[in-house]
C-alpha cells in the first residue's frame, strides 16, 4: 500500500510560526492605535480560535465594551488582519520563521519517492507563499502540488473542510493519504476527513489531547537523527489500524 500523498499543516508543523504571528498581531494593534497586547499566555489561550481574524473577534468578544464601541472594531477586523498579515511577512522575510526540523528531509524524501504534497492550512494562503518561497526558494513554486489556505473554505479546523477541499483538489482519496499536523483543532479537522494523522506537537500545543492521532512524533527528524524507516512506522500503523478494525487509518 504506498502512500499516494502528504498533506501538510502549516503553522506549528512546516515551522514553529506562532511567536512570529503573535509579535504580528501585537504589532498591528499598535498600528491601529489599539491598546491590545497578547502576552503568550493569552495568545496560547486564544490559538484555540482557529483563523486570525476569528481570532480578532474571539478577543473582542471577550473585552467588556458598549455595543456602538464593539460594533464599530468590529468593522475594523479585516484592516488589522491585512496589517498583521503584512508584518508577519516582514518577519519571514528578516529570517526570523525558518521551517521545523525534518520538514526539508521529509520534503526531499516524497519526492525521491514519487508521493504528492500538499497543504491544509488555516492561515492565509498570503502566508503561505512568503513563508515557502523564504524557505525553499525556487523549488516552492511546484512542490506543493495543491495548497488548501484559510477563507478558501466556509468552515476552518477543527472542521474537516480545508482537507476535503484539498483530497478533492488531489483528487485522492483518504485512504491513501497521510496528514501531518501539530494541533488538536488540526487534528480533529484531518480525521474528520478520514485521513492517517500524523503529529508533531509545537511549544504552543504540546499539552493537548493527541489520544486520536495514529502517530505522535516529537519531529520529523533530520539528518542528525533522522526518523529511520518511518514509512514502516506509517505502514506499521497502518496495519495496526486494519487489524484492530479502528478508523486509525481512516478507512471504514
Ligand atoms: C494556524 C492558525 C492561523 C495562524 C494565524 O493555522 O490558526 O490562524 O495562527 O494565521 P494552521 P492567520 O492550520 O496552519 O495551523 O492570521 O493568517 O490566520
Ligand atoms: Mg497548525
Amino acid at each position: 500500500m504506498k502512500i499516494k500523498a502528504l498533506i501538510f499543516d502549516v503553522d506549528g508543523t512546516l515551522a514553529d510560526t506562532e511567536e512570529a504571528h503573535r509579535s504580528a498581531f501585537n504589532r498591528a494593534f499598535e498600528h491601529h492605535g489599539l491598546a491590545w497586547h497578547w502576552s503568550p499566555n493569552e495568545y496560547a489561550r486564544l490559538l484555540k480560535v482557529t483563523g486570525g481574524k476569528e481570532r480578532i473577534g474571539a478577543y473582542l468578544n471577550s473585552l467588556t465594551l458598549d455595543a456602538a464601541e464593539r460594533q464599530a472594531l468590529n468593522t475594523r477586523i479585516s484592516a488589522i488582519h491585512e496589517t498583521k498579515t503584512e508584518n508577519f511577512a516582514q518577519l519571514i522575510r528578516d529570517g526570523q520563521v525558518p521551517l521545523r526540523e525534518g520538514v526539508t528531509r521529509l520534503i526531499d524524501e516524497a519526492e525521491r519517492a514519487d508521493v504528492t504534497l500538499a497543504i491544509a492550512s488555516t492561515t492565509t494562503l498570503a502566508n503561505i507563499q512568503t513563508l515557502l518561497s523564504v524557505n525553499l526558494g525556487r523549488r516552492a513554486r511546484d512542490c506543493f502540488s495543491v495548497i488548501g489556505a484559510g477563507d478558501q473554505v466556509r468552515h476552518k479546523k477543527p472542521a474537516p473542510d480545508i482537507f476535503e477541499y484539498v483530497l478533492k483538489e488531489l483528487h485522492e482519496s483518504a485512504a491513501d493519504c497521510v496528514a501531518i499536523e501539530d494541533s488538536a483543532n488540526g487534528l480533529a479537522a484531518a480525521k474528520g476527513a478520514g485521513l492517517f494523522t500524523v503529529v508533531t506537537p509545537s511549544q504552543w500545543t504540546s499539552g493537548e489531547d493527541f489520544r486520536n492521532a495514529d502517530l505522535v512524533l516529537t519531529s520529523l527528524g533530520s539528518s542528525p537523527h533522522p526518523l529511520r524507516d518511518i514509512d514502516n512506522h506509517f505502514s506499521l500503523a497502518r496495519e495496526w489500524g486494519r487489524r484492530v478494525g479502528s478508523t486509525a487509518t481512516g478507512e471504514k
